[in-house]
Formats: C-alpha cells, structure tokens, sequence
C-alpha cells in the first residue's frame, strides 16, 4: 500500500492527498515528505488541477516527524538531512492547498498543516508541538508559523508546555478557518476545494503570493507587491472573461491565461 494515496479529479480540478502510515500515526519520514514534495511538484505543471487537499487518517492526520528515524541523526545528519529541501518544496507549492484534519496533528503533523492555506479541522482534531517532550524543538517552522497563527502566548504555552489544542480552540485561536462535524471534513475541504478550483488559476496563485507575502514584508512592500500583481492580471485573458462574465450575467470559464 502506497504511503501517500493520489486520487486526482480532473473533472473537478482538485487532487486529494492521503497520508497513509497507519501503523506509526502517519509519522512523517524522509520517504513520505520526498513523495509528498514530489507529487506536489508535478500537480503544480498539471493545468488539470486547480487546487489540492491534504488529509490523513480519521483518528491521525499525522503524529509528527517519524522519531525512530530521527533518533539515529546526529547534528551532521540532520544538517544534511534531505527532509529541509522537501518541506521548502511543499511550502513552494503555487496553487491553494487546503489541509483537512481529523484527530491529531502533532509536531511536524502540525507543521505540515500550517505550511497549508487553508486547515478544516474535524471535531476530533487536536494541534501541538509537543516537541519540547523530546528535549528538542520544532524544527519545521512550528516557533515561526504557529506565532503568527494565533499570536506569542497561545503559541508560547503550546511549544513551552507541549499541551495540545482541541478542534474549538484551533478555531477560536484562528489556527483553522471551520470545524465540520465527525466524518465530514474531507467532503468539507474538497468542497471548498472545487469552489476554489473554479477561479482564475492564473489569479488565485496571484492572491495566495500576495496574502503570503504579509508574513514577509513590511506594509509598504506587501502593498506594493499586491499592487504589481493586479497590474499584471489586467494583461490575462481570464481577467477578459471575468468581468464579461459578470456583465453577461453568465459563470465564467477560466481558462489559466
Ligand atoms: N514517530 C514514529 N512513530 C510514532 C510516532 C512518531 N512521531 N507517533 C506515533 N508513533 C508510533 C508509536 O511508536 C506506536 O508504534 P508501536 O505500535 O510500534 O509501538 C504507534 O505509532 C501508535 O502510537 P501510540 O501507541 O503512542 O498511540 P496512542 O494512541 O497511545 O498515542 C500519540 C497517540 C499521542 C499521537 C502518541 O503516539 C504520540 O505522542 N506520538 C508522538 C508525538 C510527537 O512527539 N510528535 C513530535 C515528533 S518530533 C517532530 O515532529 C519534529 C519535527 C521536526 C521536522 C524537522 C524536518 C527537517
């Protein structure tokens, strides 16, 4: 059985992802992220796909780095490790990708659905950096992305503690944008998923540049940065059709141009 599951629906312009390593709570070793940065990198070139959801299983979204391969690095090994290399190539990912999370996303599980744009959590869900436990930290932007999430003493108590956060806090904390009942995150997040999928391909990677450039530059720039990207839509044929669309009183077609 494959460690990650790729079920692409051309006719819905979404790929849905599954993490798939049951017997370790979908512990996240080299072999997995590799898959995961790869199948990414190729659903970037493939015009058929518009947006990609990320889950696991009901019970785990995904425990974390997977500790007994960590156990055998040493400070060369990890400093040499390929893993940093595939989680820059998730977060390079260019179309929206939405995490949908049941049950616990802890450590690099939690780091992994950060890097998302969007996180639709399960009741079940629980977020942590439990690292702490471990006598390390998180290693995979868990002290930068989770800070700017839900703010310095939330963040603080989570990665100082090691205490999880349940699906309501999650919310409540801004980490996720909805909580869905048991057993409808998945239709949830491809719903939203196909909605997305619908718009401007060439514009909806233009927004998700533009709203990540706010955890990167001061006011100014970002203003400028999204300012430079509005322009250059003005060139693109999907602009055309949006707005012809809109006066037609018709749906658009958007075709990536
Ligand atoms: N790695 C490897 N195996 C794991 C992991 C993991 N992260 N988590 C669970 N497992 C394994 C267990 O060892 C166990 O295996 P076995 O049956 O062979 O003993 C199996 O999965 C089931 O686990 P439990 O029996 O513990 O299941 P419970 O339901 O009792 O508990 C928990 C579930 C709470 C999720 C518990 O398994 C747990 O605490 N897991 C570890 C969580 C953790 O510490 N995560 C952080 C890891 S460190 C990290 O993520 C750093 C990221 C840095 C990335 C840097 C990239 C460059």
């Amino acid at each position: 059985m494959s460690i990650l599951i790729i079920d692409e629906r051309p006719d819905d312009a979404i790929a849905v992802l599954t993490l798939n390593r049951p017997e370790v709570h979908n512990a996240l070793n080299t072999a997995v992220l590799e898959a995961l940065a790869q199948t990414l990198e190729r659903l970037s070139a493939q015009d058929d796909i518009n947006a990609v959801v990320l889950t696991g299983g009901e019970k785990v979204f995904a425990a974390g780095a997977d500790v007994r391969e960590m156990a055998d690095l040493d400070a060369i090994g990890i400093y040499r490790d390929a893993r940093p290399g595939h989680w820059r190539a998730i977060a390079a990912f260019p179309k929206p990708l939405i995490a949908a999370v049941n049950g616990y996303a802890l450590g690099g599980g939690c780091e992994l659905a950060m890097q998302c744009d969007i996180i639709i959590a399960g009741e079940s869900a629980q977020f942590g950096l439990p690292e702490i436990n471990l006598g390390i930290i998180p290693g995979a932007g868990g002290t930068q992305r989770l800070t700017r999430a839900v703010g310095k003493s939330l963040a603080m108590k989570m990665i100082l503690s090691g205490e999880f956060i349940d699906a309501a806090a999650a919310l409540d904390a801004e980490l996720v944008a909805e909580v869905t009942p048991a057993g409808e995150t998945i239709s949830r997040a491809c719903a939203l998923a196909c909605k997305i999928a619908e718009k401007s391909p060439l514009a909806l990677e233009m927004a998700k540049q533009s709203v990540l450039k706010t955890f990167e530059t001061s006011l100014a720039d970002g203003l400028d940065f999204e300012r430079r990207s509005f322009t250059i839509l003005a060139a693109s044929e999907d602009r055309k059709e949006g707005i012809a669309a809109f006066l037609e009183k018709r749906k658009a077609t958007f075709k990536g141009r």
